[in-house]
């Protein structure tokens, strides 16, 4: 493919990122207004760079013609809570919905990556309408804590400086801090309802204060 054919193929990807971005910022923004908790505290997403997608592609010997199928996450989105528990709502509040459909899910938040990498993953399909009419697509809707994304973040830039080949001192620090960011879920999850509490009461306080 050159690169006016890649552009191209991308395009409905592209599409994709910027709905599934404006669709989750509106369930949080809808969910606030509503007075209700909501589980997502912020969204961010990125189109896979052409060097990854081939990467993936030469890795899991997907063949050109068949990497619409084969590679999941050309749209990447990541959903970000304060609660271990908010994963599962969300996973919830995506599964009602009539836009996309689930396809499947990784969960490295039970089964942890040997690299001390959390969290969750769901496979949805995506129908972008085009000029040419629908085109379904495939993304990734990562879903974590912010402690699990601290962590991901951290090791993601470190694997890129080192190619993959850290040193055996940053591999063991950060598996001790994976191990810290678990147990900060841990803690968080057991004073959720106080946490909660008080950031109810806080809204609260800060909507009387901006209506005056
Ligand atoms: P990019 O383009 O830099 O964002 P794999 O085993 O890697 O072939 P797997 O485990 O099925 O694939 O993972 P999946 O569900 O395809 O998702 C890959 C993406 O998950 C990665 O994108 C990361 O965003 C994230 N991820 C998976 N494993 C790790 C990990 O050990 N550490 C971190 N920090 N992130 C991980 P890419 O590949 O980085 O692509």
């Amino acid at each position: 493919m050159d690169a006016r054919d890649w552009d191209k193929f991308l395009l409905p990807y592209e599409q994709a990122l910027e709905e599934l971005k404006v669709k989750f910022k509106i369930l949080r923004s809808e969910l606030k207004s509503r007075e209700e908790y909501t589980p997502i505290e912020f969204v961010t997403g990125r189109i896979k760079r052409k060097s990854s997608i081939l990467d993936k592609a030469k890795k899991l010997n997907v063949p050109m013609d068949q990497i619409e199928t084969g590679i999941e996450d050309i749209t990447g989105i990541r959903i970000m809570c304060q609660f271990v528990e908010d994963i599962e709502r969300i996973h919830e509040l995506i599964s009602m919905r009539q836009d996309m459909k689930v396809i499947y899910v990784k969960d490295y938040v039970v089964n942890k990556k040997p690299s001390g990498y959390r969290s969750y993953h769901i496979i949805i399909e995506y129908p972008v309408q085009t000029s040419l009419g629908i085109k379904k697509v495939l993304a990734e809707i990562q879903i974590r804590t912010l402690a699990m994304n601290f962590w991901a973040t951290i090791e993601h830039s470190l694997n890129y400086k080192y190619k993959e080949s850290l040193p055996e001192n940053v591999t063991l620090r950060l598996s001790k801090a994976a191990e810290a960011a678990y147990l900060l879920d841990e803690e968080m999850s057991s004073i959720r309802n106080e946490i909660m509490e008080s950031q109810r009461l806080f809204e609260d306080k800060s909507n009387l204060v901006s209506k005056v």
